[in-house]
């Protein structure tokens, strides 16, 4: 069994990894200059060759790839080996548009997993472990990503997928699992689920490996201190295979990006110009070893800063903060630029359970703003009084964060759906 710890990659010096990225970018700009020719129509448009491209320097000269062009060259027009050569696709839900599709060979399945395996192993997973992977299984990358590390490292896996909270929990006291992998906000469900049926006595998670959705510091402490676990962020996106991109370690100050796989660049989302380290903007990916989804400058719409501060899990690749909300789902409201993120963190502040809605309309040719707030049980009270105060509290702290005015409805515990995947935060009526 491999060692999915792989210090002689995973804490190489800059220079070793520099000499990677070169090598590897100049066979990969080659790979899809010969074999993907929508993508060498934009290069030729821009007036670059492959020659033009000798080492990461020469990043900035190539042309982002976006969503939209991923829809124009829909289903497979962005793909760089026959169809005879992939063995598998994967796809988004499609909720925001055309769906997203994405082509793997057999190589690139195996170095996908290798990811997920360091993921896993960084959350301090060994061959002794119970990996319950409640993300879903099916199109959606989640479950096959986390299974297929899970398999690597040689775990006891339980490929649960989502829903069906009753069964997760009898699998995970009857077979003990120990490390939990799905969205933060289905963790926080189980975590709910397992406090009000007593079971906490009778789980052994160690750790949780959480991602797919945006969630905060304050949601990280809430799901350790219910499930007694050390919660590890995990990062990903269809478009570069799933999760595993990034992944947090011990230290849990940002994760660390495969950069033997993937370039990461930070761009000003406006002008596309790259920034310095440290910038904050939008998070570009090169995959540098991917066969059949070779996608070059691809834009994530992530706002991120990167990092490379000395880490002291000793790994040596560059570190992505938690996205701060995407450039496109980023509400402006008001002409103020609002993070769903920066909702959480007063709700979670203020006590509240990270159960939410994000309501935006316009009325008048104005915006609204209304947060449906669920109460924790022990906050729900009879009398009116109490709770408009309690709302009134939430509008001041929210005002404080956001700088705007937003409505606060307080609803009962358990009022608002759950979500066994990604949960459904933010509904915008503008858009309609
Ligand atoms: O969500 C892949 C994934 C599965 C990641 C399981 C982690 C765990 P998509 O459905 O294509 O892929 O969605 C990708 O989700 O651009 C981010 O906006 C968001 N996202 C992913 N991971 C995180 C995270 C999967 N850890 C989009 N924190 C990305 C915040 C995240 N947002």
């Amino acid at each position: 069994m491999a060692n999915y710890y792989q210090p002689e990659i995973e804490t190489a010096s800059r220079e070793q990894i520099v000499a990677w990225q070169n090598e590897r970018l100049l066979k990969q700009v080659r790979h899809v200059w010969d074999n993907v020719p929508y993508y060498r129509k934009k290069m030729e448009e821009k007036g670059v060759t492959p020659e033009d491209i000798q080492s990461i320097d020469d990043l900035h000269k190539l042309p982002f790839l976006t969503k939209d062009d991923l829809r124009e060259a829909y289903p497979s027009g962005l793909v760089g080996k026959p169809l005879s050569e992939c063995v598998r696709i994967h796809s988004t839900s499609g909720t925001t548009g055309k769906r997203v599709m994405a082509f793997y060979t057999q190589h690139d399945v195996d170095l996908w997993e290798d990811c997920c395996a360091r993921a896993i192993v960084a959350a301090g997973g060994t061959k002794e472990d119970v990996v319950h992977v409640a993300y879903g299984y099916g199109l959606f990358t989640g479950g096959a990503g986390l299974h297929g590390g899970s398999h690597k490292v040689g775990c006891l896996t339980l490929p649960m997928s989502s829903g069906n909270t009753e069964r997760q929990l009898q699998f995970m006291c009857d077979l003990g699992s120990t490390i939990l992998c799905c969205t933060p906000s289905y963790a926080a469900y189980l975590a709910e689920s397992i406090e009000e049926q007593g079971l906490r006595s009778q789980i052994k998670l160690k750790a949780g490996i959480f991602g797919a959705e945006a969630w905060s510091e304050d949601m990280r402490h809430d799901i350790e201190n219910k499930l007694g676990i050390k919660a590890y962020d995990i990062y990903g996106l269809t478009e570069t295979s799933g999760p595993g991109v990034a992944f947090e370690c011990s230290e849990q100050t940002g994760m660390h990006i495969n950069e033997d796989h993937f370039i990461a660049e930070i761009i000003d989302p406006d002008t596309g110009d790259v920034l310095p380290e440290g910038s904050k903007g939008e998070l570009v990916f090169t995959a540098i070893t991917k066969e059949a989804f070779p996608l070059l400058r691809y834009r994530t719409k992530d706002i991120c800063v990167l990092s490379r501060k000395k880490c002291s899990c000793g790994r040596t690749h560059v570190k992505m903060s938690k996205p701060m909300g995407r450039s496109d789902d980023m509400l402006i409201i008001r002409g103020v630029n609002v993070f769903p993120s920066q909702i959480e963190t007063v709700l979670m502040q203020q006590g509240y359970p990270a159960n939410y809605q994000i309501i935006v309309d316009r009325v008048n040719h104005s915006d609204t703003l209304e947060i449906m707030v669920e109460m924790a049980p022990e906050m729900f009270s009879d009398s009116l009084a109490d709770i408009t105060k309690q709302e009134k509290d939430l509008v001041a702290a929210l005002k404080a964060m956001l700088g705007i005015m937003a409505k606060v409805k307080l609803v009962a515990p358990k009022s608002i759906a759950r979500s066994e995947g990604k949960a459904v935060r933010i509904i915008d009526n503008r858009k309609i």
